[in-house]
């Protein structure tokens, strides 16, 4: 449901940006000989030529639509060119259009926050660009105003047959006496009309565009003058605009809630819905989706322009039509194998160049055969092909019993029961940006031991999973149970039964918050999740942990002793116990210590004393110090319980730092680390091997740690 944002301000200055006929330009800008010529793109299959996916607008004149199949297109326009979509692993391969789309979206953000809304569409808050414009050269006093933005359509503009129309955009534009709405839109226009030649002379692509005072009228503005037109809201007119709209075209009234206003209402056009007051419509359809209602048949709308410049979520998918339907476990099985192939090169490249994790992976199936409707399901993601494809199979059994409900499931062999897939994706969604420098390994460590300062705490968290996004929050669930005390103390109650945590995707998240998870088997061997079932307020929750193969960790609140020593509270047992040297163990038990014992700011400037000249991180200090011990210059010592009544001084101080071993540490176990800090963990390793060619005194740790020669 539509849910309503106060406006920020009325004179805001938003553009919708769209490319025209986007993947056919694409390919014209491949083949130059098709510009000009009838074409579509087609996603080819034998039936009837395929499908076209993007029609050109000289196609369109021939009648050719976006619904036709090849062959239909060939008997309206027997002279169009079928380009066919890019294939790879079976399917499409849409990495050309979403590469040329990334080209244009760059040269966009040129002039103002910009949102990239799909593979082809984009908006622009430019009210800072047009302000300034505004400010310091007004359209009144341009000596002239560029051709392209003459050709905009400036809706209310009273141009009367036969009279100039660029003529009137020409004296609108420079009404020196104008509101000031219209001022700054007029600003918006002409940095648009400048954005859009850009475009044009830097990619060879045209688009259309819409600028208003809102991203809902911005929107529906870009696509009324198609293709390489703006077209341009004045406040004034903007009822003009929305009264005779039919309310299925409104964004968000397309599905089930427009469905209702026509058959509860009988409301057919926005102009229809202006006659129910902000309390009938309450009334209706609550508080919130009442408001939304009211404001957005009057044009207001104070939806932001979000910073995004990458795709929020990457997905994968195909359609398997008729004859083709997916009824075996096995068939679905191999090609959601090779969608989360793709899936995962995505996420990796999109780790790479931009550093992003994706936290969510989400399975959508169709069954066109049945009314009843297949349900999505999710889990939080694990890096790696296998590890998707895994948890993409695990996804679609626990959908697939949900679904079919107590008939019996055959996984293998051809017989199915009752299902027909006949369409599958695969999806990444809450995409944020991972932290830089090295500070991010002992945030995220701190941020564990914070996390987990109670079983409560813990499974709050839990059960947040999809409601909310946020680097330290849900973000870093996934790993926190492995750094969790309690988490241990539970799975060992359980008897280690490994589970996966499923998501119900159909639910809003709302319901997800208080929704059990549908646990699901996996095999121990091939999974590093477990989980944890516990028991609150009546109900079992699984809880997801990552396996720490062997690390022990302590049970207590949030203090965590790796040796086993007595801690606060004076316990000590076999969990707590932790067998540093004598077995190779996870990377998790070199760094879990760190959340526990992370060195307070005071006490890392105390090791470097006032000369912080080096732009080292507390955590980087304590890397540069576990290498001193490698390279021999620092007594090697084990591990000394760290607790904070302990802990005072510069001794205890370098004796923790000196906790950490790098040799010790097996650099396959590295995988094991969140995928965020692994590179990081790596570059701190790499260096590793250069100190050992420095001579004595050459490292930082020689001139602040006084006893080092000792
Ligand atoms: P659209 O922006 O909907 O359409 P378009 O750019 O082809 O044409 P227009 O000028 O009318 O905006 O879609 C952008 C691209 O997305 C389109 O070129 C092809 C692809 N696409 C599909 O693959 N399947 C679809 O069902 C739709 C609607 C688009």
């Amino acid at each position: 449901m539509p849910v309503s944002r106060a406006q920020s301000s009325d004179s805001r200055i938003i553009a919708h940006v769209d490319m025209d006929c986007f993947y056919v330009q694409v390919e014209q800008r491949k083949q130059p000989t098709l510009r000009g010529q009838p074409t579509a793109v087609v996603q080819y299959n034998s039936w009837k030529g395929g499908g076209l996916i993007a029609v050109s607008y000289e196609a369109r004149m021939f009648g050719v639509k976006r619904s036709m199949r090849g062959s239909e297109a060939k008997e309206v326009c027997p002279e169009i060119q079928l380009v066919q979509v890019p294939v790879a692993r079976g399917k499409a391969d849409l990495s050309v259009y979403r590469n040329a789309g990334s080209e244009v979206v760059s040269i966009l953000s040129r002039k103002g926050r910009c949102e990239r809304a799909s593979i082809d569409e984009v908006y622009l808050d430019l009210t800072e660009s047009a302000e300034t414009m505004l400010a310091e050269l007004p359209p009144h006093r341009l000596e002239s105003i560029n051709e392209e933005a003459l050709k905009s359509h400036v809706l209310g503009l009273d141009v009367q047959d036969g009279d100039n129309a660029r003529e009137s955009v020409r004296k609108w534009f420079l009404k020196s006496d104008a509101d000031h709405r219209d001022k700054l839109l007029a600003c918006g226009a002409l940095i648009v009309s400048e954005l859009r030649l850009q475009v044009l002379e830097e990619t060879e692509f045209t688009c259309s565009a819409g600028i208003a005072h809102n991203k809902m009228l911005a929107k529906l503005a870009s696509g009324m003058n198609k293709p390489a037109q703006q077209t341009v809201v004045p406040f004034l007119s903007v009822n003009k605009l929305l009264e005779p709209l039919p309310i299925k075209k409104m964004k968000q009234l397309g599905g089930k809630l427009g469905t209702s206003l026509q058959v509860d209402l009988g409301v057919n056009t926005v102009g229809d819905l202006l006659h129910f007051s902000e309390q009938k419509l309450q009334e209706h359809y609550g508080i919130n989706t009442g408001t939304w209602l009211w404001n957005a048949a009057r044009g207001i709308s104070g939806d932001e322009v979000e910073s995004r410049l990458l795709p929020k979520s990457h997905g994968s998918g195909k359609t398997f039509p008729g004859p083709r339907a997916l009824k075996t476990s096995a068939s679905v099985q191999k090609w959601l194998n090779e969608l989360c192939e793709e899936l995962s090169e995505r996420l990796l490249s999109d780790l790479e160049q931009n550093k992003r994790i994706a936290h969510t992976l989400s399975l959508h199936l169709n069954d066109s055969e049945s009314v009843k409707k297949f349900p999505s399901k999710s889990c939080p993601i694990r890096y790696g092909t296998a590890k998707i494809q895994e948890d993409a199979f695990n996804l679609f059994h626990a959908g697939l019993r949900e679904y079919v409900g107590s008939r019996t499931i055959k996984t293998k062999g051809n017989l199915h029961h009752g299902w027909a897939i006949t369409g599958l994706s695969i999806s990444a969604s809450k995409i944020v940006e991972i932290p830089s420098g090295t500070r991010s390994i002992s945030k995220y460590f701190d941020n564990q031991v914070k996390t987990c300062t109670s079983e409560k705490q813990s499974i709050d968290l839990f059960t947040q999973y999809d409601a909310d996004v946020s680097y330290s929050g849900n973000g870093s669930y996934l790993r926190f149970h492995s750094m969790c005390p309690q988490m241990k103390n539970c799975e060992e109650d359980t008897g280690n039964k490994h589970f996966m945590p499923i998501v119900n995707q159909d639910k809003d998240q709302n319901e997800s918050k208080d929704e059990s998870f549908i646990p699901k088997s996996i095999d121990e061997q091939h999974s590093s999740f477990s989980t944890v079932r516990q028991q609150q307020d009546g109900v079992t929750r699984d809880i997801l942990s990552l396996s720490s193969s062997g690390a022990e960790l302590n049970q207590k609140e949030t203090k965590i002793d790796f040796l086993g020593e007595e801690t606060e509270h004076g316990l000590k047992s076999k969990e707590q116990k932790w067998k540093p040297y004598k077995e190779k163990g996870t990377i998790l038990r070199y760094f879990g210590s760190h959340g526990s014992c992370s060195l307070p700011k005071e006490d890392h400037d105390k090791i470097l004393g006032d000369n912080k000249a080096s732009s080292s991180s507390d955590s980087k200090v304590m890397v540069d110090s576990f290498f001193e011990v490698v390279e021999g210059k620092l007594p090697p010592k084990n591990l000394v319980p760290r607790t904070s009544t302990t802990l005072s001084g510069q001794d205890e101080l370098r004796r923790t730092a000196w906790s950490y071993k790098s040799d010790e540490i097996d650099q396959i176990t590295l995988n094991e680390l969140p995928i965020e800090i692994q590179a990081e963990v790596r570059t701190w390793l790499r260096p590793h091997k250069r100190a050992n060619t420095m001579k004595k005194g050459s490292s930082i740790l020689d001139y602040f740690l006084p006893t080092r020669n000792s």
